[in-house]
Order: structure tokens, then sequence, then C-alpha cells
């Protein structure tokens, strides 16, 4: 079934430069980038994006490490784009996650783990409005 879903290069992730390494990665799979944008995000848009999080104790922590810098946001599309996209970012503690993922290659913590992307098809369209629209920062 053809998906869409949301990958975010986290501030970590273009602070080490890792902005080229996630999109080969994705483009490896022979999953499509349809869109791809460079912002600075506003601490309102983090609050958005991860408003499942809220009231959980690294909450505050992760909008003040997504709001540190700028990110990259691209829309990936493929067969079952959503699942095949998380199966190449690995599990969430850098720690934890398999060699062979984004997150087990290159994130040694679970808060700065390089990539976000959306868990469901539902929850990639709620993201895609957000980290797209003209409010969600500068750049
Ligand atoms: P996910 O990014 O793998 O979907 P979620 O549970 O949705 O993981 O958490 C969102 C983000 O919040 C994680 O990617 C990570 O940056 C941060 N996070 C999750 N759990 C913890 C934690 O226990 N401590 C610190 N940060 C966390
Ligand atoms: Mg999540």
């Amino acid at each position: 079934m053809l998906e869409r879903t949301v990958v975010i290069v986290k501030p970590d992730g273009v602070r080490r430069r890792l902005i080229g390494e996630v999109i080969r990665r994705i483009e490896n799979k022979d999953l499509k980038i349809t869109r791809l944008r460079m912002i600075y995000p506003s601490v309102e848009c983090i609050e958005r994006l991860y408003d499942v999080h809220k009231g959980k104790p690294f909450y505050e922590d992760l909008v003040r490490f997504m709001a540190s810098g700028p990110i990259v946001a691209m829309v990936v599309e493929g067969d079952e784009a959503v699942k095949v996209v998380r199966n190449l970012i690995g599990s969430t503690d850098g720690r934890e996650a398999s060699p062979g993922t984004i997150r087990g290659d290159y994130a040694l913590s679970v808060r700065e783990n390089i990539v976000h992307a959306a868990d469901s098809v539902e929850r990639a369209e709620y993201e895609i409005k957000i980290v797209f629209s003209d409010t969600c920062g500068t750049y």
C-alpha cells in the first residue's frame, strides 16, 4: 500500500553533518522524497509536533532540544512507508537500536537520536501539516 510519512533530521543530526547520510539511507531503500525543508523551528511548533508527549518526564527537555537549532523535514513516499521508515531509523534509545539502523549506527542517547519519523499514516498527515506550515519557524 502506497503511503507517505514524515522524517525529520533533528538538531543533533544537523550539527553532526548527518543530513546527507539520512537522505542517502532513505533513497537507498528506494523510498521517494517528495518534499524537503530546513527550518529553525519555534518552541510552539515543536510543542504541536510532540503533543502526545506533553506531561511526560522527558517532555520539557525534548522540546528544548528540538528547538535548539535547525532541522530538516521531509515527506517520504513508498510502499508501507510508515513501517519501512520506522525500521530504517531503529528503536528510540540509540544504545538499544540495532546496528544497521540510523539510530543504531549514529546515536548513543535516548533523547538525541538523530531522526524523527511518524508512527502512523494519521500522525504523518498531522505532522506534515505542522512542520510544513509557514508558522513552524524561520529560514
Ligand atoms: P520515537 O522518536 O522513537 O517515536 P517517542 O517515544 O515517540 O520515540 O519519543 C519521542 C522522542 O522523545 C524520542 O525520539 C526522543 O528524542 C525523546 N525521548 C523519548 N523517550 C525519552 C526518554 O526516556 N528520555 C529522554 N528523551 C526521550
Ligand atoms: Mg514517536
